[in-house]
């Protein structure tokens, strides 16, 4: 494998629509930040990168509810994302954004080389458009009836009824979202990335150059490529993005999928202007090896479609490597913003102050690297009480307090050396190749628990030494296990630090020791005798279990308010006089059999004794009750409801349902058992 000397790595722009939770530390920044920190401590020249994304219409959608610009939603989320990256010690060389004029400049530079060049394919499509609104409808702005399970508020790209991917021309009674009129198909000009083309590259880019890649990286390209490429839009009809910078494309912005990952490019731009540097390396010289860290959701986008696009540009390196991570889950369910169902990272910081480390060091422990993973608060506690503090925490303090103790805080000289301590001494030398060979390949969780093992090690050694026992009658020996100690301690301050940044740095305080970088670590003398370390100070603390229930009952309280919030209280209908109400018939009656009406999901064919006989009424209830569940219930009949046939059945009167909070359906019944056939009124 060639050895770079100079690193541009990348990270996911995240949307500037929301602030950040776990998920996106542990998928992405966390594993980015340890792997850039580690290549600054072997003095390599790296350039890492973040930033916001800022276009798409979810931001454009958020903005109109809020009845703000999108450039006001975004300023408020980049500056809540950007301080949250800061917070947990994210070293970014830059944090920037997409609405910068930097960017726009880049990113249509790029589109106008490629249009110039002929790569794109133009084409004239049918598009749903607002009238009214006078404005082509991106296919969230269009609601309509899903054509496979009726789920009438279905978006133009996706029914959340059924999960299925729709065109927005698929919607049966299309509505606009922005007028709530029915939107007329008009012409537009479109440009398309022509991936088909590049297909035959890309196969052997990836499937033959790239072997080494992650599997799940590897075996998603693979099955892209197999299942073969479709050109792909790269323009927009909105208002809010890089303009098309063609004649007679006014109206047109590029795709954002087009112009984020350029984001990467306007970044470096970004850093050199701030710095007076000069960029083009980073992004032009085949001695730098590029990085994306991602989302398993982006990898489509940075491994086939961005690099297509940087290919036919033709003067830019490609990734040569794209360490895309899996999800991150939370309390066994699935993290979302919609449900509030997240640990967000602004509000972690406020419970747990200075805690930076301990989240960073279980969002490691737990990287989603080769599957899906699980966060959870009981973990979180165990793996700060039982291993950073009773392991990392307990070993360092112990002996920060001996040294203190014993030889009034200088290093003492060490003596002859048992086997004990020569191989303890052996096995530090060993434990930064073993680190390093982990990081270097993206396998941050063994790199961190090998990390925990030297630490496990230094405090095994100190227990098993119990130099407290032997201080008065083999001083000599005592020198060398605390010297010993001591070594240990400032080998953990350089190999910690990518992993527990904050409590590297608070340990090279204590030891008084100076910046050191990899090619130190390892070694058994980096503290000479004689040199003076400071107080004991906490690494760690314990992480009580009132804390812990604390989150767990902040989560689910977060979850149900946002429930309640998101209830639909429909606004009430216009009044109706007395004589209109009692033209409908209620009556009490009693389910005496269901059954499910067959090839549905939602319908029960429902018996009920009316008191002067039976009826037949099909319900929409079988999602939310069984047959079995129902028969003998109380309810509430609209007897004189029009008959219709459903599914074949006649269905001869309606039972009155209410809708809990969840969404579930509950019987209207009379409180008490009354006689069925009685007008209710
Ligand atoms: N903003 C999607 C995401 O946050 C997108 C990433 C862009 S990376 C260039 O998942
Ligand atoms: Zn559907």
């Amino acid at each position: 494998m060639k050895n770079f000397e100079r690193y541009t790595v990348t990270t996911a722009l995240p949307y500037a629509n929301g602030p950040i939770h776990i998920g996106h530390l542990a998928g992405v920044y966390v594993p980015a930040d340890i792997y850039v920190r580690y290549l600054r401590l072997k003095d390599k020249d790296v350039l890492f990168i973040g930033g916001s994304d800022e276009h798409g219409v979810p931001i454009t959608i958020k903005a109109r509810k809020e009845n703000v610009t999108p450039q006001d939603i975004v300023n408020k989320y980049h500056a809540i994302i950007k301080k949250s990256f800061q917070d947990f010690g994210i070293t970014f060389d830059i944090y920037s954004r997409t609405s910068m004029e930097l960017h726009h400049r880049t990113a249509s530079e790029i589109f106008k080389t490629l249009h110039d060049k002929g790569e794109f394919i133009e084409k004239t499509t049918h598009q749903y458009y607002d009238e009214e609104a006078s404005q082509f409808l991106a296919d969230r702005y269009i609601t309509g009836t899903c054509p496979h399970c009726s789920y009438e508020k279905a978006y133009g790209d996706q029914c959340e009824n059924c999960g299925t991917s729709l065109n927005a021309t698929d919607l049966i009674n299309p509505q606009s979202v922005l007028s709530g009129n029915t939107p007329i198909l008009k012409e537009t000009k479109h440009w398309f990335l022509p991936l088909d083309k590049y297909e035959p590259w890309l196969k052997k880019w990836i499937l033959e150059t790239h072997k080494e890649w992650k599997p799940n990286v590897y075996g998603q390209c693979k099955s892209w490529l197999t299942q073969g490429l479709q050109p792909r839009a790269v323009t927009r009809d909105l208002d809010w993005g890089v303009k098309v910078p063609l004649d007679g494309a006014d109206e047109k912005v590029l795709y954002v999928w087009f112009d984020a990952p350029i984001g990467y490019i306007s970044a470096a731009k970004h850093w050199a202007q701030e710095n007076k540097k000069d960029w083009t390396p980073y992004w032009k010289d085949k001695n730098t090896k590029l990085v994306h860290f991602i989302g398993k959701d982006n990898i489509v986008f940075h491994c086939i479609i961005f690099p297509s696009i940087l290919h036919a540009e033709g003067s830019y390196i490609l990734p040569e490597n794209v360490p895309a991570n899996e999800f991150l889950n939370l309390e066994n369910d699935k993290i979302s913003t919609s449900r509030n169902w997240a640990v967000w990272l602004h509000e972690y910081l406020k419970d747990f102050p200075d805690k930076q480390d301990v989240l960073r060091y279980v969002l490691t422990a737990n990287c989603p690297e080769t599957k899906d993973n699980d966060f959870t608060w009981k973990d979180f506690q165990t793996k700060n009480n039982s291993e950073l503090l009773a392991i990392f925490g307990n070993f360092v303090n112990r002996t920060i307090v001996l040294t203190n103790k014993y030889y009034e805080g200088k290093v003492p000289a060490p003596g002859d050396l048992c086997q004990l301590d020569k191989e303890t001494l052996k096995a530090l030398e060993d434990y930064p190749d073993k680190i390093s060979l982990h990081i270097a390949n993206y396998k941050f969780r063994e790199a961190l628990s090998e990390m925990m093992n030297l630490a496990r090690m230094g405090n095994k050694y100190l227990t098993e030494s119990e130099p407290w026992k032997i201080f008065k009658t083999a001083p000599d020996k005592v020198r060398t296990i605390i010297n010993i100690s001591l070594q240990i301690c400032a080998n953990l301050s350089i190999v910690a630090e990518p992993f527990i940044p904050f409590t590297a740095a608070k340990m090279k305080r204590i030891l008084n020791l100076p910046d050191l970088n990899w090619q130190q670590a390892g070694k058994p003398d980096l503290l000479s005798p004689g040199q003076t370390i400071s107080e004991p100070e906490h690494l760690f603390e314990k992480i009580e279990d009132a804390a812990i229930e604390h989150q767990m009952a902040k989560l689910h309280d977060a979850k149900s308010a946002n429930e309640q919030n998101n209830r639909v209280v429909e606004p009430v209908k216009a009044d109706i006089s007395f004589d209109d109400f009692q033209k409908v018939d209620l009556r009490a009656a009693t389910i005496i059999e269901a059954e499910k009406v067959p090839k549905t999901k939602k319908l029960l064919k429902l018996t009920l004794d009316t008191g002067t006989g039976k009826r037949t009424v099909v319900s929409g209830i079988a999602e939310h009750y069984k047959p079995e569940e129902v028969v003998g219930k109380s309810v509430c009949l609209v007897a004189n409801l029009a008959p219709k046939e459903l599914r074949g059945i006649k269905s001869h009167g309606m039972v009155l349902m209410a809708e809990d909070v969840d969404g579930k359906l509950v019987f209207v019944s009379p409180a008490h058992m009354i006689s069925n056939g009685m007008t209710i009124k």
